[in-house]
């Protein structure tokens, strides 16, 4: 079971959380000041909306809204308004909250314990399945409205990757830009952006140099009092040196990438939410070293439309598009009108995702004590 236990505040690092907690018994809400050295903002300034007031009930009258401004190592940190909480997840399992919560979630906390009661449904939610060996999914943020999915004019920059963040936003109902970053590093930058053109059309690319505060001028109409945007993207792409440069502070450590391979260190280790100058959220995440996909079958799909119509059109509906006559995808191979490239994609993240929704589902009726039954394919 999840527990949530308020803990005090703790004044250094929150990486050096886990070994200086106390455990109070009493709620400590401690000033925002001493801990993240923040302002204290209004549940308005945090994100507050009528979707998520219209859920309150009368029942809810002893609750107060917190949002999730921070996660790190089995801890949260929740901002009610008026003070900020550090609160520790001990445990495994849901408990008494019908979901994991992450960054952007707004709780319900119970106002005399201080305790968290039940996460409000979400506007959004961006999940994969956990790194590594454990069949479990991964909430990444909730309740974003735009995600940049960042990328950098280097050789980081790969564009079966960006089709994954494509598949993610658009399974999640979020608005996405593609940010190309580093600019300044390179005379081919818009080359970069000519390669990403066709991925999906109509997606905003913006290229930029993400230290000039000039350059990053180009993303501030997204930058909206109150909406929520999040910034995901592979380590060492330049997303916690956006963060400052469009929050006017060097506060957030970021870190130089490897000279031979331009790989990122992993410097950002919490998901953290700051509020903006112009009144916009930014969710910073750590660097993502995979993105797996689950259950991302409409995202899929809407991807990667021209594939699934002439798929539609072949002549067996459980084609192959490898010998088979009637092939409408080989056909549109030959004339050009798709390419291998994607092609190869989009079967690799069909795949990736059926077979993680049956392991999850699997597991999901393991651990429920039902018969195991494999799931069907998808329907179109
Ligand atoms: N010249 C230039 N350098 C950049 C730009 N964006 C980021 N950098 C540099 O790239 C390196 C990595 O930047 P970070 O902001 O730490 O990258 P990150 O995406 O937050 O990385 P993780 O926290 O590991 O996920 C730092 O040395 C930055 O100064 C840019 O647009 N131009
Ligand atoms: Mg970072
Ligand atoms: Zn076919």
């Amino acid at each position: 079971m999840h527990e949530y236990i308020v803990c005090s505040p703790c004044l250094f690092c929150i990486c050096n959380l886990n070994s200086r907690i106390e455990i109070n018994t009493q709620t400590t809400a401690f000033p925002t000041e001493d801990f993240l050295n923040q302002k204290h903002y209004s549940l308005n300034e945090l994100g507050w909306k009528d979707c998520f007031k219209d859920q309150l009930t009368k029942d809810d009258s002893k609750m107060v809204p917190a949002r999730v401004t921070m996660t790190h190592k089995g801890h949260l940190v929740v901002s009610t308004g008026e003070a900020e909480l550090l609160l520790k997840i001990a445990g495994k399992g849901i408990g008494s909250l019908n979901e994991q919560p992450t960054v952007g979630d707004w709780l319900l906390m119970d106002r005399e314990t201080m305790v968290p009661v039940k996460v409000l449904e979400r506007t959004s939610l961006l999940q994969r399945m956990a790194p590594g060996q454990k069949v479990e999914l991964q909430p990444i943020a909730a309740n974003i409205d735009t995600l940049f999915i960042v990328s950098s004019c280097n050789t980081e920059f790969n564009l079966n990757r960006i089709e994954r963040y494509i598949c993610l936003a658009l399974e999640a109902g979020v608005n996405f830009v593609l940010v190309l970053t580093k600019e300044d590093l390179t005379e081919e930058a818009q080359e970069y952006r000519r390669q990403a053109t066709h991925l999906f059309e109509g997606m905003p690319i913006v290229t930029i140099n993400g230290k000039d505060p000039q350059s990053v001028q180009s993303l501030q109409k997204w930058f909206k009092p109150g909406e929520t945007v999040a910034l995901l993207g592979s380590s060492g792409v330049g997303k916690t040196t956006l963060l400052n440069t469009v929050n006017g502070t060097d506060k957030e450590k970021t870190g130089a990438i490897r000279v031979g391979d331009e790989k990122g260190r992993h410097t950002t280790t919490t998901r953290s939410l700051h509020v903006l100058p112009t009144g916009a959220l930014l969710i910073d995440v750590p660097g993502i070293r995979e993105l797996q996909l689950h259950d991302c079958h409409a995202g899929i799909y809407q991807a990667f439309s021209e594939i699934v119509k002439a798929e539609e059109m072949c002549r067996f509906a459980d084609c192959s598009h490898e010998r088979e006559p009637g092939c409408r995808v080989r056909e549109a191979l030959e004339n050009e009108s798709i390419t291998k490239r994607r092609l190869d994609n989009y079967l690799k993240l069909k795949e990736e995702a059926e077979k993680n929704t049956e392991e999850i589902t699997e597991r999901a009726k393991r651990k429920s004590g039902k018969k195991k039954q494999y799931s069907r394919k998808w329907k179109k």
